[in-house]
């Protein structure tokens, strides 16, 4: 397997960490998107969208979106559940975490780390706002996980994964975390599991 991603996504993190997880031996292929390396003709041959994270197979398949990654990697493995309506559970939390949590969270984070608000036509208003509707996905987070060890059935699933790869990183969007302290707990609670690797870090084929 190969994964074609850039160090600094926390959407190619999920699928990293997952891999570490499984013990899953890959390539890793690092994508600059800064210098547009996920536009050019050979990169959208794997995905149209021109977008990492993409999961290539041995047989040379291409699976772009990393949720989607995340439910093919975790097949038959104890991170997805086997319950049905538990699976659907996983679900409600991959689509909270693409709707209500990444675009709000992962974009302020992409901004202040590339700098980009140094361009004064810049709209800072718009960083603003994208700062609101994250903390509210952080109270969402933090209500749910108040009397919970995990998201969903008290167990590790991708949906933990899939949360915890922009959430531990938010306070480099400008999120203040100490405000959500069910959050904080949760966020130790992941870094014990088994196998863990930080966001710096994957494991080469
Ligand atoms: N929904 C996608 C989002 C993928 C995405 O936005 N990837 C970013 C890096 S985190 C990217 O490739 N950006 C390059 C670009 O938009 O040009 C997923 O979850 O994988």
């Amino acid at each position: 397997m190969k994964l074609y991603d850039d160090p600094m996504s926390g959407n190619g993190y999920k699928a990293r960490l997952l891999l570490a997880h499984l013990s899953l031996p890959y390539q890793y292929i690092p994508i600059d998107i800064l210098r547009g390396e996920s536009k050019t003709k050979e990169f959208l041959q794997k995905n149209l969208n021109g977008r990492i994270p993409v999961l290539e197979l041995d047989d040379g398949k291409h699976l772009p979106e990393s949720n989607a990654i995340l439910y093919f990697l975790s097949q038959g493995a104890a991170y997805w559940p086997a319950d049905i309506f538990a699976q659907a559970q996983v679900m409600q939390w991959l689509f909270f975490e693409q709707y209500s949590h990444e675009p709000n969270i992962a974009t302020p984070r992409f901004w202040l780390k590339t700098k980009i608000l140094e361009d004064t036509s810049f709209n800072r208003e718009l960083l603003a706002q994208k700062q609101r509707a994250g903390n509210q996905a952080l109270a969402v987070m933090n209500e749910h996980l108040a009397s919970r060890t995990f998201f969903v059935g008290e167990r590790y699933t991708i949906a933990d994964i899939a949360l915890y790869a922009y959430t531990h990183v938010a306070g480099e969007g400008g999120f203040d975390l100490s405000q959500y302290p069910a959050v904080v707990a949760w966020l130790q609670r992941v870094r014990e599991q088994s196998r863990h690797v930080t966001i710096n870090q994957w494991v080469a084929a």
